[in-house]
């Protein structure tokens, strides 16, 4: 756990969250702003900074948190039509919080290039 980092708190249940699954690598809640009907975030236990930080030791998680995505999309039903799965990494990007985290987007048709 990294001090003063808001998605180590929502990990450990200290900063509540809508947390729609949780094993012991990953937790998937809602984000506080959603951009789809269906906006989750897909956040490892474990502190990483950013992409640019993971290690091959990381392999198994990002491969664990693809397929719990995929999962988390077909079981709240909108797998079929179409989801997205996006991490951004660095402020260019957009990245605002500083632990690695996926969104997971569906519910709505996604437009092709993002902005
Ligand atoms: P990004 O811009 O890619 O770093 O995405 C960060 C997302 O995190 C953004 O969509 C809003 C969301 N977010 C920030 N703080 C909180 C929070 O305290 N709770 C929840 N559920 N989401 C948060």
């Amino acid at each position: 756990m990294s001090d003063n980092c808001i998605f180590c708190k929502i990990v450990a249940g200290e900063i509540p969250a809508r947390v729609v699954y949780q094993d012991d690598l990953v937790v998937a809640f809602e984000d506080l702003n959603p951009q789809a009907p269906h906006h989750l975030l897909l956040v490892p236990r474990k502190h990483i900074r950013t992409t640019l930080d993971l290690t091959t030791a990381d392999n198994e998680l990002i491969g664990h948190i693809y397929q719990v995505a995929g999962k988390i999309a077909h079981d709240l039903g909108f797998a079929e039509d179409g989801f997205r799965v996006v991490n951004n990494c660095n402020e260019g990007a957009g990245q605002s919080v500083w632990h690695i985290h996926f969104h997971l987007l569906g519910g709505r048709d996604l437009t092709w290039p993002p902005g």
